[in-house]
């Protein structure tokens, strides 16, 4: 990619001051405000291009599920001369995006793509870290900032039979990149999470066959996609600057009002008017900007499910297949797992060329030569879609091999479930930062309202540290402890854990079950974090070390 370093160049230039692991909206912030700010900064990016996740996830209708303009950078200097073409848009048009911020922020300098960091150990002598990657490079750095973002390593179940397939498979994070043509093809597809539901929709229009492998039904929500002209956002532009000052606001970082009150203490008419209106508003309104008891209250979050269900069986013209898609019985509390958002999900069941297998009630036995085997029967496929999701939060960062103070990698510390301070620092692990790490709020909020709020703390705090002359710092391990019971405190107070989801680390066998994001809400996270800032960076041990 032109622009971008050569390995030659890092030969050359291997001495960072702070050295940024991914290039999506969090590893990009942390570029340009790194930069502005006279560090030294670099980016070592696995992808071809800017976009994180939006590089590996180009399968066939990924689209992000929050509305514009929340999901973008608030920095006027981009948003006043972007227009989107869709409230909802897709992975194209978001690399398109990064593109132009490339452009305008000159980025692609600074970061070398290709290229996957393999391992990294702090040296206690020279106060650096060692950061290797692939192309045989160690470049050193006095920090290291890890942007890798939540679903960098993705899961496949271990389905027996699995490797023998002799039709095409992809996970749905590792599409090929030139794309894949469902038309007149078989496709089977395991998975109905965010990723499944947004591909089944695009298989559903052309494939001959489509059979969609349900474990548990997706509790989807109305996208109201629609499409936008440059006259309405410049009409909307007006209130962009409010509407990003609400982000920084709110629970999950979007431009929500709050919601005052509670599912059980309007009428059931005042209810449905409201379920109705979040519905028609679409996207994430129906999850979070209805009342404010849906995630803390059985009852009030079993009005949501019954609005929900009776939406969906709306919809679907065969009872018994609208009962495996929404269920009498809520296979989980409403919201605790991820909704997605969907546009023609539900109807796809009415076509004839689409099926759903309910894998609770038939188990998916192996996967043969041809296809799936289930209950005995062999159903053959041209494709195999495996929408089977991530390691989520935890697994992008323990697939590194990153070694801190005691020898112990970051996996082995985390074996017993991820602990930290603040959601950006580990014991063992100093001079090490990380966006969107394990109890920041990270999947439980709005990916670029995070990468500027916490990525403003991070970059704050590094210039703090060189303006102190501070040339190692160490959360403790009592600040780690009493952050992690913190969070699971909170987490004890929600719905959270009732279900099993990749929020839980329950999606993943043998990971340990916790809460992974944040859950008392961005606010409460931030004023958390600045009081620590406000007292010297509570719960560090900062030092001025001669290094040796
Ligand atoms: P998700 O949301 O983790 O969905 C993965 C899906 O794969 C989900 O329906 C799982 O069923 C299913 N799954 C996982 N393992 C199996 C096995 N062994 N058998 C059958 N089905 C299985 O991943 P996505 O990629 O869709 O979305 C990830 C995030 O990206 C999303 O939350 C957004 O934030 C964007 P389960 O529900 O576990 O029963």
């Amino acid at each position: 990619m032109a622009g971008n370093l050569s390995k030659s160049q890092l030969d050359q230039s291997e001495q960072v001051d702070v050295l940024i692991i991914g290039a999506g909206f969090a590893g990009v912030y942390q570029l340009k405000q790194l930069r502005d700010r006279g560090f030294n900064a670099r980016i070592v990016e696995a992808g071809a291009t800017l976009g994180g996740i939006w590089y590996w996830n180009c399968y066939p209708g990924a689209r992000v599920d929050t509305h514009v303009p929340m999901y973008e950078f608030s920095d006027e200097e981009l948003w006043r001369d972007w227009n989107w073409t869709e409230r909802f848009p897709d992975w194209a048009e978001l690399r398109e995006y990064f593109a132009y911020v490339d452009k305008k922020w000159d980025l692609s300098k600074d970061i070398q793509f290709n290229t996957h960091v393999t391992a990294a150990e702090f040296d206690e002598e020279s106060l650096q870290w060692s950061v290797k990657t692939d192309d045989g490079v160690t470049t050193r750095a006095n920090s290291v900032v890890f942007c890798t973002g939540f679903a960098a390593k993705s899961y496949i179940p271990e389905f027996d039979g699995l490797d023998d397939f002799e039709g095409i498979c992809h996970h749905t994070a590792h599409w090929p990149q030139q794309g894949l043509d469902f038309t007149g093809k078989r496709v089977g597809i395991i998975g109905t999470g965010a990723s499944g539901v947004q591909v089944a929709q695009e298989a559903g229009a052309t494939a001959s066959q489509l059979t969609v492998f349900q474990r548990t039904p997706i509790l989807a929500l109305a996208m109201q996609q629609k499409t936008l002209d440059v006259a309405t956002q410049d009409e909307m532009k007006k209130e962009y600057p409010a509407r990003y000052k609400r982000r920084n606001e709110s629970y999950g970082g979007f431009d929500f009002p709050e919601t005052e009150k509670s599912a059980l203490e309007v009428s059931d008419e005042e209810r449905n008017a409201t379920f109705e209106d979040a519905w028609a508003r679409g996207g994430f309104s129906f999850w979070s900007n209805t009342f404010n008891d849906i995630l803390m209250d059985m009852d009030a979050n079993q009005t949501a499910y019954d609005f929900w269900r009776s939406k969906v069986h709306s919809r679907v013209i065969d009872p018994v297949i609208a009962e495996t898609l929404a269920p009498a019985v809520a296979p989980h509390p409403f919201g605790v797992k991820r909704p997605s958002l969907e546009q023609n999900y539900f109807e796809l069941f009415n076509q004839d060329n689409v099926a759903v297998v309910d894998l609770k009630a038939t188990p998916l036995e192996k996967i043969t030569p041809k296809g799936v085997q289930i209950d005995g029967k062999e159903l053959e496929f041209d494709i195999l879609v495996m929408a089977t999701g991530f390691d989520a939060v935890t697994g992008g960062l323990t697939q590194i091999d990153i070694k801190g103070t005691r020898g112990e990698t970051l996996k082995q510390h985390w074996e017993k479930g991820a602990k930290t301070h603040l959601g950006v620092a580990v014991n063992g692990f100093p001079n090490m930062l990380l966006v969107y790490g394990p109890q920041s709020p990270s999947g439980f909020c709005n990916g670029p309202s995070c990468a500027e709020i916490q990525g403003d703390w991070i970059v704050k705090m590094l210039e703090d540290m060189r303006e102190q002359k501070v040339n190692r710092y160490e959360a403790t391990a009592d600040a780690e402890n009493s952050w992690t019971d913190h969070v699971n405190m909170i987490s004890e107070m929600t719905m959270f854990p009732k279900a099993d989801s990749w929020y839980m680390g329950a999606n993943i066998p043998g990971k340990p079950r916790q809460i992974l994001n944040y859950p008392g809400g961005v606010p409460l996270y931030m004023e958390q974090c600045n009081n620590a800032a406000k007292d010297g960076y509570k719960g560090f041990v900062l030092d001025s070390v001669k290094s040796k």
